[in-house]
Order: C-alpha cells, then sequence, then structure tokens
C-alpha cells in the first residue's frame, strides 16, 4: 500500500511529508515524486517491546509518495502528475487553508479534476472497443460485454460523479484493472490550517459531502519539529497544539485505508504487521513468510491488550484467553499471532 500526498502546488503536501517521514523534500525528486516511509505510532506495540526488552523491533510503517503538485484549471498540464498518482494506492489530499485557499472550493476542484481524468481514460478505451467491433475478431464477444460494462462506468464519471460507492462486477472489475481510476481511491482531505483554530463549520460541510477530514496545523508543526527541544513546549502550548498532529493524521490515514495491525512478539523480536480489515490468519501468515502460509497449520491468537495487562503470555493461556484458530479466522486489530507451519 503507497499513499499519495495530492492536491494543488503551495498546498504544503511536501511539508507534511517531511512530517511524516522526516525526510527534507529533494528537489531531484520533485518531479517524479518522492518516496518515504512513516513509523505509525502504537501504544501497543511499544509496550509490547517493553515487556519483551526484544534485541529486535520492527514498528510498522507506512510507505509514503510526495506527488507533483496539479496546476489549478490547466487540466492539460497534468497528465504527467495524474500518472504518478494512480500508482498510489489511497490518497491524501493537502489544502492550503493557511494560505486563504477556500478548502470547499479546493476539494471541488480536486474532484472534477480526477473525475476528468478518469472518464478519459474510460472513454478512450470504448473509443478503442466501438472501432475494434467494426473489424473482423476472434473475441468480438468479449469486446461487446467489455463494452457493454464500461457503459454505466462512464455514465457516472459523465454525470461528474466519482466511483468510490459503485459496486463493479466481475467484467467491469476486470474491464477497469489495468486503469487504477482515480477516484475508486480511498481519499483523505487534510485542511493544512494556519493555527489550531479550525473553522468547524467547513469541516462539517465537506464531511456532510462525504470526505474524510483532519483539519490540523500540520506545517506549523513541522516548524516546532525543527526548533530545539528546549523551545519546542513553550512554542507548541502558546500556540495551542496539543496532541501531535502527525500521529492524528497517521491514525487517521490508518482508518481510512482500512488496516489493521497484529502483532508477533519474543525475547528476539518484537514485529507489527498491517493487514487490510477482514484478512485471514493464512493471509497474516503470508505477511510474515510465504513459506508460513504454504505450511499453515494453526494460529495461536491472544489480544496484544490482554497480553499487556496479564503480563505474560503463560498468563493469558491461564486465563483461557488464547484462541487457536484455522487458516479462514479473521485477524483482528491488536492480535498477538503465533503462527504453527509444517514447512
Ligand atoms: N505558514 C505556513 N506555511 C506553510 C505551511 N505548510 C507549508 N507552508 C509553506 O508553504 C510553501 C509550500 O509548501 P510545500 O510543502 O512546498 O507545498 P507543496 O507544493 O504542496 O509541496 C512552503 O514555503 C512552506 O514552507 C503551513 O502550515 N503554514
Ligand atoms: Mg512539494
Amino acid at each position: 500500500m503507497k499513499i499519495g500526498l495530492v492536491g494543488y502546488q503551495g498546498g504544503g503536501k511536501s511539508s507534511v511529508f517531511q512530517l511524516l517521514t522526516g525526510d527534507a523534500p529533494d528537489l531531484a525528486k520533485v518531479q517524479d515524486g518522492q518516496s518515504g516511509t512513516a513509523v505509525v505510532p502504537d501504544a501497543r506495540f511499544d509496550g509490547l517491546v517493553e515487556l519483551f526488552k526484544p534485541k529486535k523491533t520492527v514498528p510498522s510503517s507506512i510507505d509514503l509518495l510526495d506527488t507533483p503538485g496539479l496546476v489549478r484549471d490547466q487540466p492539460d498540464k497534468n497528465a504527467k502528475k495524474l500518472g504518478i498518482i494512480r500508482t498510489c494506492t489511497a490518497l491524501v489530499q493537502v489544502v492550503g487553508v493557511f494560505n486563504g485557499v477556500d478548502a470547499v472550493e479546493e476539494a471541488n476542484a480536486f474532484h472534477d479534476d480526477i473525475v476528468l481524468a478518469d472518464l478519459q481514460v474510460v472513454s478512450n478505451r470504448i473509443d478503442r472497443l466501438n472501432a475494434d467491433a467494426k473489424k473482423p475478431r476472434p473475441d468480438k464477444e468479449e469486446l461487446a460485454a467489455e463494452l457493454e460494462s464500461l457503459g454505466p462506468v462512464r455514465e457516472k464519471l459523465d454525470a461528474g460523479e466519482s466511483l468510490i460507492d459503485m459496486e463493479f462486477d466481475e467484467t467491469q472489475e476486470k474491464a477497469c484493472a489495468s486503469f487504477s481510476l482515480l477516484t475508486r481511491k480511498k481519499r483523505l482531505l487534510v485542511l493544512n490550517t494556519a493555527d489550531a483554530e479550525v473553522d468547524a463549520a467547513v469541516v462539517a460541510e465537506l464531511e456532510a459531502a462525504g470526505h474524510n477530514v483532519l483539519a490540523a496545523p500540520l506545517g506549523l508543526e513541522l516548524e516546532v519539529a525543527e526548533l530545539d527541544e528546549s523551545e519546542r513546549a513553550e512554542f507548541a502550548a502558546e500556540m495551542g497544539l496539543g496532541e501531535p498532529c502527525r500521529d492524528r493524521l497517521l491514525r487517521m490515514i490508518f482508518e481510512v485505508t482500512d488496516q489493521i495491525t497484529f502483532y508477533t512478539s519474543g525475547e528476539k523480536e518484537v514485529h507489527a504487521w498491517l493487514l487490510p480489515r477482514g484478512a485471514t490468519a493464512v493471509e497474516a501468515a503470508h505477511t510474515i513468510h510465504s513459506d508460513l502460509a504454504r505450511g499453515f497449520i494453526r494460529a495461536e491468537v491472544m489480544a496484544a491488550d490482554d497480553l499487556l495487562r496479564l503480563g505474560s503470555e503463560r498468563d493469558v493461556k491461564a486465563a483461557g484467553l488464547q484462541h487457536v484458530e484455522g487458516k479462514e479466522y479473521v485477524v483482528q486489530d491488536g492480535d498477538e499471532v503465533v503462527i504453527r507451519s509444517g514447512v
């Protein structure tokens, strides 16, 4: 999973990238996008590390791409940039509210830009299929089915709507698989505000329109992060900054992309792993190592919270709180997992 920081130029994408990853923007990478990783704050993981005092610790992290900013009202300038955004799994749109930008207007403009981009891709394919339909071809039936399946997709985009809520059937999934449609990607709207004061009415309006919204002074937090430790607390208090915006943003990315964390813990290593919500024990095993999945016998599962509360695996077992599960078990957020495998 790769999270793209997207939006128009000057909104604070690169500042947010730096806040999340600790990497300063590299001018040489602006054109193609700059990759980095952000460690996800996780109190359970910290607790497990404290408990096991392992030799090695691997927290979970998310991959980010700082994408080149789109140019407003010039769709023809954005083709390459939109192509870069297409490579991302989910999008975080950064809006420079600190600049006096109207967040609702800019959210709508970006929506229109990505709807238009998807419409172009789908329309191009439809034109192609129509042209092919006139030629003698052995796969006529398939092409006709594909053409028919794309009709409602184009219709929806033509009406200016995103595809995020549209249920695709199998033919549509197949027809659109290679398009990486932008409006099917999960999206979080980040309002990069000047200070801790947030316009609740604007947030409410955007949420009512279906956006996931976080309003926070992220650029300011980056400035604070660059201060000496001695100045930092004082400045943060002065600005009314509470819980770090960075943590809130990462948690929200997590929620919007519907991921969960499971853990493998021991004296050797405490490791936090990410999974899409709904993934099974055998998929968890595969995340750790493909051999573990192939030879999967069972998963021994306990809640990391129980482990932290009771203080040892033995005590969790004694309390009857460990359960043994098969391949199809749906892994829960916060599970501590031991995979038994025959390979
Ligand atoms: N005052 C203020 N300036 C910011 C904030 N975030 C970014 N900036 C500044 O706005 C300019 C554009 O930010 P940048 O992160 O490069 O935007 P990008 O084009 O979206 O990558 C830079 O000069 C930043 O220092 C913020 O929250 N407050
Ligand atoms: Mg930038």
